[in-house]
């Protein structure tokens, strides 16, 4: 069965996660359906794609899948996850991306959100960075598309905090484009999607790169790069790192001793 929907409406794509019992939880399998479906809008030259959930879900996605996290020894974050992946190809596509969100979306989904080049979101949406909540070393991209989302004492709010914030004050933020009660929030998007695809997309594909580009242009020499990774070693090797996994899926509250 399908974890992911897609549907063509002319030049207008919209890819629906379904996977609704696992709250559509970034799992390997749903990434490799959202990657595949990335691809025909490309290879379909669609000029707009919405990324959305059911209509009136009240979680838009709760984040990479934990029971995929490796237990330690190994880090959670990198080049080859699937979440970093999908994170690329969103940002890579030649089309806008528009996020439209429903409901709670946590952890790494916030990023894949926040990595889309819009994000519409009804008054029952809420964002929820959550590395520090399950002991994880967020990867370096990452942080930088937090930290190009919203200024840096937000990231550090949301980041510290793990809590929700939400869609009126993550607008206000200007984290997002747009709050649109839900009943009307399909015909906003529709609209706006429309708008984007009369325009030029060779114009827009081409800003939209330059912007990647310039948005990821973050001169870290290699020598502070190493100590970065060396720095997250330490939390993944970490026994807080194995607890808060382990309580995640003992569903219990973790007992973190900063080591
Ligand atoms: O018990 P069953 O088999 O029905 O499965 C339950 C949950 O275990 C499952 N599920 C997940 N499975 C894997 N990974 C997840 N992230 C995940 N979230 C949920 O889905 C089934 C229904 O969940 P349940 O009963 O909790 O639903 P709910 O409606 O009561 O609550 C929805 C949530 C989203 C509030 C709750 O599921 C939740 O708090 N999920 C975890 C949110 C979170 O912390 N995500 C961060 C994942 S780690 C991540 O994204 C990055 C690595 S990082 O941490 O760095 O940001």
């Amino acid at each position: 069965m399908s974890l992911v929907r897609t549907d063509f409406s002319g030049a207008i794509a919209t890819i629906t996660l379904d996977q609704p019992a696992k709250r559509n939880a970034l799992s390997t399998a749903l990434i490799e359906e959202l990657i595949e479906a990335l691809s025909r809008c490309a290879s379909e030259n669609a000029r707009v794609v919405v990324l959305r959930a059911r209509a009136g879900v009240r979680v838009w996605s709760a984040g990479h899948d934990v029971s995929e996290l490796p237990k330690g020894g190994r880090d959670p974050l990198g080049w080859n996850d699937p979440l970093r992946h999908l994170v690329r190809s969103v940002e890579e596509l030649p089309a806008p991306v528009i996020a439209l969100v429903e409901g709670g979306v946590w952890g790494g989904a916030c990023e894949l959100v926040f990595a889309c080049d819009l994000i519409i979101a009804s008054p029952t949406a809420t964002f929820a960075v959550t590395p520090a909540r399950l002991g994880v070393p967020y990867n370096v991209s990452g942080m930088q598309t937090f930290m190009n989302a919203c200024s840096l004492r937000i990231v550090k709010e949301m980041l510290f905090t793990a809590k929700p914030i939400s869609a009126e004050r993550a607008e206000r933020l200007g984290m997002i484009n747009h709050v649109v009660e839900a009943s009307e929030i399909e015909a906003f998007v529709d609209a706006l999607a429309a708008d984007i695809s009369k325009n030029a997309p060779l114009s827009i594909s081409v800003m939209k790169e330059q912007m990647r580009m310039l948005a990821g242009a973050n001169p870290m020499s290699p020598r502070r790069f190493e100590r970065v990774q060396g720095l997250r070693r330490i939390v993944y090797d970490s026994a807080d790192y194995a607890e808060g996994i382990q309580a995640f899926l003992e569903k219990r509250s973790p007992n973190f001793i900063g080591r």
